[in-house]
């Protein structure tokens, strides 16, 4: 045996009393984390030398993170081995659960940073929250989403280290608690670097009143835990908006408080109260505006403990940390009413006025005269964007399309005011998890090919391309991808006792629910080639599996309407025996990080349609790319890039660009199309003529009326599904006849994966380290 394998069966034996034959998961899963974390134990606890970036978001979405540490560790062989050898199924960790700390798209990316920082050396620490319940868990009860809480805690956590040493008091206006930090190891590819994610769980300063107790007033002797407890009990569902609640705000204080005052302390406990190498110590990067709290906390820090004046302590600040937006959808701009703010941060609101005051006399001095868009403090409300932007020294979008809209049209008036301060940095995905992890087959035909410095270096895939032209590795692309495909099906049957169709092709949009990034259009042109192929007015369509997975917002009511609608739709297809040997459609319940990672690299077309101007980036579009998958999308966010970088005669680009909107969004008329387009008549009409029902709560009439008849909030088809709803039928009928052609499809693909060099998030975080942080 190995010394790794031998510390395996020592931890299960001095922890559990068990061997490995009889080990349930649960002990396996944590003897195995616990003997891995001890071999990079040293690495982890040298002390970081030089400038430190932080990185504070109120998400990570780590993904379950056993394979992904073991793999960096250089044991994953060892440990799959030795537990072949003992008769015990190398997949058996595929039912630990999740820990899903994140919504979507900006705590994945949190996730991947964190990743490629340690693995390129960047001493990149993550601080976020605790939370005792993740993003809720998903099923289905007639097509209609239920929620479920998610207690990822329930299989340990064998990750993470409670520091009680370390914890710090947070202040409220009506409690305070104790943020006392969990620290887990960031390993880095070949485990030289070890970074730390730490997050931050409340508690009760005093947890139990006995004289409460004894008068047996039992709720009341533990409400002060329960208070505490709540500020880190559940994340918020929300992806993209914001609720704008109490404790929502008790949150994003709490764990950015409880991070500036450490980074604080460690300063002054090193440098005294000499401030002026702060900034040169530490880089505070804000994932959005959830921690833009921090700033009036630092200053609050520097001038009541550090008893520095004003403008000095706004110098540091600034100087210090820098802003990335993520959304530029209206609702999700985060704006606090000032009482609220007042009530909950009382010490921490003076500060904010003495920005606003400093903004105010800025603005005089240049001579704007019309301040309603600057103000942080503006109409009883403080705006977080404009904070974030006013004090610090970089604000960046996540695509290129999406900084070009901060600086044009979503903020003009802040690029006009500071110009220099904005910039892109495209995001991007680690090829650790994403490809080399979760596509095993496809990464070893890579190594075969160019060999295996793309792990660390994905800038080395363009070696790739002579290959596209290599009838031998077409076929083995193929091969591959029906393995995938085939692994999927299992791993689907297990999760949704789905039995999918593993020889179609498989068409898949799996991200969050949401209007603008249109699953509804999807299922419109589900159904208008459902309609083709039963009226004959389609007569050769390549058997196609089309796949959704996506959890809604619990609040959000049409999102769940559109959860519905979809389910009807896959029933209607898949119990038609004319059309169910053409189509398939299924809905995946659930939709994680591990079903991303079966479902990813099973994919033909990538679904990636949302309405120009509206998805900033999006990172499964890159996910999809590096696995082999083509885009089948609009001009978008990243889709841009990654189609310019691929070829766009190697994708199916569709639709309205952000121009055209732009110039026909006062005439447009959805109501014209819906009444001279049959087509598009039919798919509509579904909603109402009872095709499909919504089992009588008015949800499809709802969604019915907001295309054709829009909102108080909003015009009719605010996101124009019936403008581009040929086009994409176009697109999607075209990448299905090319399939059958399925060895130039397989050229297409092969071209795809090796033009995903810049998509890898190594090449994001040397930007910002080189850049941003100037680590
Ligand atoms: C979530 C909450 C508030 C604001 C933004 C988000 C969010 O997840 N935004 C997403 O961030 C991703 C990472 O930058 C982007 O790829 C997505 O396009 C964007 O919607």
């Amino acid at each position: 045996m190995q010394p790794f394998q031998e510390a395996i069966v020592k931890k299960l034996k001095e922890e559990y009393h068990t061997e490995l034959g009889k080990a349930t998961t649960k002990q396996l899963y944590n003897a195995v984390s616990k003997a891995a974390l001890e071999t990079c134990w040293d690495t982890w606890q040298k002390p970081v030398t030089g400038k430190t970036a932080c990185y504070l978001s109120a998400e990570f979405l780590v993904g379950r993170l056993i394979h992904s540490n073991l793999l960096n560790l250089g044991l994953l062989g060892e440990t799959e081995n030795l537990l072949k050898d003992a008769g015990i199924n190398p997949n058996v960790f595929e039912d630990v659960e999740d820990d899903a700390l994140g919504n979507g798209g900006l705590g994945r990316l949190a996730a991947c940073f964190l990743d490629s920082a340690a693995t390129q050396g960047v001493p990149l620490m993550g601080y976020g929250i605790r939370y005792r319940y993740g993003l809720f868990k998903q099923h289905f009860a007639y097509g209609c989403q239920q929620e479920e809480a998610d207690d990822w805690l329930s299989w340990g956590d064998p990750w993470s280290v409670r520091r009680d040493d370390e914890k710090v008091r947070i202040n409220f206006g009506d409690q305070s608690v104790w943020a006392v930090p969990y620290d887990m190891p960031i390993i880095g590819y070949g485990g030289k670097m070890v970074n730390t994610l730490r997050l931050w769980q409340a508690e009760a300063i005093a947890p139990f009143d006995f004289n409460l107790f004894n008068e047996q007033k039992y709720n009341d002797s533990v409400q002060q835990k329960n208070d505490a407890e709540a500020i880190s009990a559940v994340l918020y569902p929300n992806d993209d908006t914001d609720a704008g609640k109490r404790l929502r705000l008790k949150q994003q204080y709490f764990f950015s408080s409880a991070s500036l005052q450490t980074i604080f302390a460690a300063y002054t406990a090193k440098n005294g109260t000499d401030y002026s190498k702060f900034a040169d110590t530490y880089a505070v990067q804000l994932n959005d505006t959830h921690p833009t709290v921090s700033i009036p906390e630092l200053l609050r820090l520097l001038m009541t403990q550090g008893h520095l004046e004003f403008e000095p302590a706004f110098q540091i600040v600034q100087k210090t940390f820098a802003y990335t937006n993520h959304t530029i959808m209206a609702e999700a701009l985060e704006k606090w009413s000032l009482s609220l703010f007042q009530s909950v941060l009382p010490e921490v609101y003076p500060y904010v006025v003495l920005l606003q005051n400093r903004l105010s006399n800025e603005l005089v001095k240049k001579n704007i005269a019309e301040t309603s868009k600057y103000n942080l403090i503006q109409d009883g409300m403080i705006h977080m964007a404009r904070m974030a932007i006013y004090a610090t020294h970089s604000t960046n979008g996540v695509a290129k399309i999406h900084t070009e809209i901060i600086k044009n049209s979503a903020l003009p008036e802040w690029y006009a005011l500071y110009p220099e301060r904005f910039n892109n940095k495209t995001n991007g995905v680690t090829q650790r998890r994403w490809l080399a992890l979760c596509n095993r087959e496809l990464a070893a035909f890579i190594t075969d090919r160019i060999g295996n410095g793309w792990i660390t270096d994905f800038a080395q895939l363009e070696k790739l391309k002579p290959y596209a032209e290599d009838a031998a590795s077409r076929k083995q692309f193929l091969q591959i991808k029906r393995t995938k495909k085939d692994q999927l099906a299992d791993y689907m049957y297990r999760k949704d006792n789905f039995g999918l169709n593993t020889g179609n092709i498989f068409d898949i949009q799996v991200k969050r629910l949401h209007e603008y990034k249109r699953q509804l259009l999807n299922a419109f042109s589900i159904l208008d080639i459902y309609f083709g192929i039963k009226d004959g007015r389609i007569k050769e369509f390549n058997p196609t599996t089309f796949i959704f997975g996506a959890k809604a917002a619990p609040g959000y009511y049409r999102a769940k309407g559109i959860i519905k609608f979809i389910n009807e739709v896959a029933n209607l297809v898949n119990y038609d025996n004319d059309v169910n040997r053409k189509m398939q459609v299924i809905f995946v319940s659930n939709y994680n990080v591990s079903y991303a990672e079966k479902l990813i690299p099973a994919a033909d077309l990538s679904e990636q349609i949302s309405t120009a101007g509206t998805e900033a980036s999006g990172t499964s579009n890159m996910k999809f790319m590096m696995n082999g998958a083509l885009t089948l999308g609009t001009y978008d966010g990243a889709n841009i890039e990654i189609v310019q970088n691929a070829g766009e005669e190697n994708n199916y680009i569709f639709g309205a660009r952000v121009e055209d909107l732009e110039k026909i969004k006062d005439s447009y008329d959805p109501k014209k199309l819906y009444a001279e387009q049959p087509r598009i008549k039919r798919v509509m009409d579904t909603l109402i003529d009872g095709t499909l029902t919504d089992g009588g709560t008015g949800w499809f009439q709802e969604l019915y009326n907001s295309i054709l008849e829009g909102a108080s909030w909003h015009k009719p088809d605010n996101y124009y599904l019936l403008l581009d709803f040929l086009p994409y039928c176009d697109a999607r009928l075209q990448a299905n006849k090319d399939y059958a052609d399925q060895d130039a499809f397989a050229k297409k693909c092969l071209l795809n994966i090796a033009a995903a060099g810049p998509f890898t998030s190594d090449r994001t975080i040397q930007q910002y380290a080189e850049e941003i942080w100037h680590v």
